[in-house]
């Protein structure tokens, strides 16, 4: 996990949270042209994320079902960007126990939470390995664009 943008989510010993700084004091790096490029044309808002996430997942790493609230307004759409091998999503309602559909999202797809959805919960279950070329070694690469605190200009 890494991040960029002027806060990214950060795992210490005080526990979860976004941080101006990478754990060494450093700051973030910039929100890569190309990713912000993809937050305008599907994001539907003006207004730009300040925060980039950036997840690997190897062959068997999944995500668990959960919502996306740690962000200061959720009016803010949430901009996902999936690279590398296929992954499938699974989506659901506003509580746990809501049903869920699955779906699985193939390299270059964008999957965005907005609106009604934007509490929806959501996981990843499953990677399938040697699915794309994209990356030497296989996995998945996920970009998750948001506003977290307040968003660029
Ligand atoms: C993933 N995605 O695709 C995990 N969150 O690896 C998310 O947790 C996510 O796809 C908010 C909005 C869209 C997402
Ligand atoms: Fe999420």
């Amino acid at each position: 996990m890494t991040g960029a943008g002027s806060c990214a989510w950060v795992s210490d010993s005080k526990g979860y949270r976004y941080d101006a700084t990478q754990p060494d004091g450093t700051a973030w790096p910039d929100i890569p042209d190309c990713m912000l490029n993809v937050w305008e044309t599907v994001g539907g808002v003006s207004g730009c994320p300040d925060s980039c996430l950036i997840n690997f997942y190897d062959s068997d790493a999944r995500m668990g079902l959960h919502q996306d609230h740690d962000e200061a307004d959720l009016a803010w759409p949430v901009v996902s960007i999936s690279l590398g091998d296929e992954a499938l999503f699974r989506v659901g309602g506003l509580s746990r126990d809501a049903p869920t559909k699955s779906i699985w999202l193939q390299s270059g797809d964008v999957a965005v939470l907005s609106g009604a959805a934007r509490l929806a919960y959501h996981g990843i279950d499953r990677v399938k390995l040697g699915s794309s070329a994209l990356l030497p070694n296989g996995g998945r690469i996920n970009v998750t664009l948001r506003v977290a605190k307040a968003p660029i200009s």
